[in-house]
Parts: structure tokens; C-alpha cells; sequence
């Protein structure tokens, strides 16, 4: 089965990628022209409120996947953090993305439970690199080799060496890895640099420019990141808007002052397709009358106009 992500990556140089966490906020990257969809742990386990400290196990991770992929027609990336615990769970895992739709997914070698890269102040260990190749060949071999799966190494965040960063990567690549992510948390992209150039491989890379972000998605492609991960910034525009607009609501009591600076009720019609559950009423209950079921007056008077 030819995977709708290897497609898009024989048309397409570098694949942007946006985080999502929900069905809304994939269809929003869709909308503003991105290639793919992440669903991304860091921001799935923070809509609930929760640390990206595999808490959330991975039903709840697939659950939120399949509602991003169920909004979209772009390719979903699923974050399956370290597979959720060892080769056996990683076969497991995949099978079941797959048959979600899910076309890729990325298992970082990580031990279980994972903390988020970010996190300073926490434990940090990574399973062997023996142990992290047979997670990936565990998801290669039980999806018919249709799953797209990236492999992570996050050597460089547990302050391991650049050798050790490049030699986890080769053996996830020659275990079956469609393409490879080495993590960094610098602020400058130094890491990722030195780490392309290294790299022996045709195996693509793929980088997530969260903390080294002057970086642009072109020039990393240069360096043979063909997939550009902007994993969590969807999440932080929307944090940041939501709350200066709750202050800017409790300071004033009423909400005029926030009108141009919060989408119009018309921009969240169209993005849950309202006219297709127009279209639905039409088709479906076709001898409907409005008349045969008259609203109570003070009903009708707070009917939405706009
Ligand atoms: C995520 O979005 O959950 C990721 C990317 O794994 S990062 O948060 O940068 O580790
Ligand atoms: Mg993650």
C-alpha cells in the first residue's frame, strides 16, 4: 500500500508539519496550508490539563489521533512517544494506528514512562539502542510495512555524545526506520547541523525546531530534514490568546472590547461545516416543518441572527 505521507515526500520538499491536539485545531493547520498533522503527545496530554510524561496511556493518544485524522485530509503523524512500553506494546500500538488511518508515527527511545524533552528536573534514561531497533521493526513488521514510522533518538537530550546520537540512528534505520528524528533542545541549531552532516545515510531526517527556532523549514531541508515539525506552537498561540482575553473580559465585565480580536461566530460555522449539516438536514428529514413544531416565543427571540 503506497502511504499517503512516502507520496506527498516524492512531490514535496521539506513536509511542513503542524501540532494538533483535537479535531478543531487540526483542521486549523489544514486550513492555513500545512502538508501533515502531528498529533502531538506534548499537546494532547496538555489539553487535559496533564504533563507529556506518558500519563496518558495509549488509547487516549489514539483516541485524540483518530479525531485529528477524522478532520482532516492530510496525513496524521502520530506521536506514539516509546511505543508505550516495549517491542511487544510497539507491535500492538501500530497495529492499531494503522487501522486507524493513522498514514505515520514516531516512537522515541525514551524509557517508560517518557518525560517530555523540555522538561528540566526529571529523570531522563533511554532504553538500549537493541531494545529501540526492535521497536521499530515491531511496527514495520506488524503493519505490512504500510505504516510510516520515524524513529527518535533523544541522545542528544539525555546529554549523550553525537556519536551516540548517530550510531542509535543507524540502527534504527537499519531495523526499517522510513526516517529518522534526533531531537534537540539548544537554542541554536548547532546540534542538528553537525548531526546532517554526519548523517551516512539516505534515510530522511526529520526535525521538530521548538527551542532553535531562527532556523528556517527551507534551510533545514537543505540539510536533509525533509519533514519540519512545528509540533507545539498551535497550542501556545492559543494559551496565550485565551488567557488575555479572559483577563481583558473579567477587567472590563462585558466581552464588545474583545470583538476583531476573537474569530467571529460565522469563522467557527465553517469550521465545523455547518453547511454540510445543512445539506444533511435537507437530504435527510425532507418533510421537516418549521411550522408543524412552533417554538416557544422567548425560544425564537434568542434564535442566532448573525
Ligand atoms: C511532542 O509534540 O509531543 C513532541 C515534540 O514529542 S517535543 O514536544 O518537542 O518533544
Ligand atoms: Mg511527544
Amino acid at each position: 500500500v503506497a502511504n499517503d505521507l512516502s507520496r506527498l515526500m516524492e512531490i514535496k520538499d521539506p513536509i511542513l508539519v503542524i501540532g494538533a491536539h483535537d479535531g478543531m485545531s487540526g483542521r486549523l493547520g489544514q486550513r492555513a496550508g500545512f502538508d501533515a498533522v502531528w498529533a502531538s503527545g506534548f499537546e494532547i496530554a496538555a489539553s487535559h490539563g496533564l504533563p507529556d510524561a506518558n500519563i496518558l496511556d495509549m488509547s487516549a493518544q489514539l483516541t485524540a489521533s483518530s479525531e485529528i485524522k477524522d478532520a482532516v485530509t492530510i496525513p496524521v503523524i502520530a506521536d506514539c512517544d516509546n511505543g508505550y512500553g516495549n517491542a511487544v506494546n510497539s507491535a500492538h500500538m501500530a497495529r492499531k494506528f494503522f487501522r486507524a488511518g493513522i498514514a505515520a508515527v514516531c516512537i522515541e527511545d525514551n524509557v517508560f514512562p517518557k518525560r517530555c524533552s523540555f522538561y528540566d528536573g526529571v529523570r531522563r534514561e533511554l532504553v538500549p539502542v537493541e531494545e529501540h531497533a526492535l521497536k521499530v521493526r515491531a511496527c514495520k513488521d506488524n503493519t505490512d510495512g504500510g505504516l510510516f514510522v520515524i524513529a527518535r533518538t533523544e541522545a542528544l537530550i539525555a546529554g549523550r555524545c553525537m556519536e551516540e546520537a548517530l550510531d542509535r540512528a543507524e540502527a534504527y534505520a537499519e531495523a526499517g526506520a522510513d526516517a529518522i528524528l534526533v531531537h534537540s533542545r539548544e537554542k541554536t541549531p548547532d546540534q542538528l547541523v553537525e548531526f546532517a552532516a554526519r548523517w551516512p545515510r539516505a534515510t530522511p531526517l526529520v526535525a521538530v525546531p521548538t527551542t532553535y527556532d531562527t532556523i528556517t523549514a527551507q534551510e533545514l531541508s537543505r540539510l536533509g530534514c525533509r519533514i519540519v515539525i512545528f509540533a507545539n506552537q498551535g497550542l501556545r498561540a492559543s494559551i496565550q490568546a485565551v488567557q488575555e482575553a479572559y483577563a481583558q473580559l473579567l477587567a472590563e465585565g462585558r466581552a464588545a472590547g474583545l470583538r476583531g480580536r476573537i474569530a467571529p461566530l460565522q469563522a467557527v460555522f465553517e469550521l465545523v461545516d455547518l453547511k454540510g449539516l445543512e445539506e444533511s438536514e435537507r437530504k435527510y428529514l425532507p418533510t421537516w416543518d418549521p411550522m408543524a413544531f412552533p417554538q416557544p416565543a422567548e425560544i425564537q427571540e434568542v434564535r442566532c441572527v448573525s
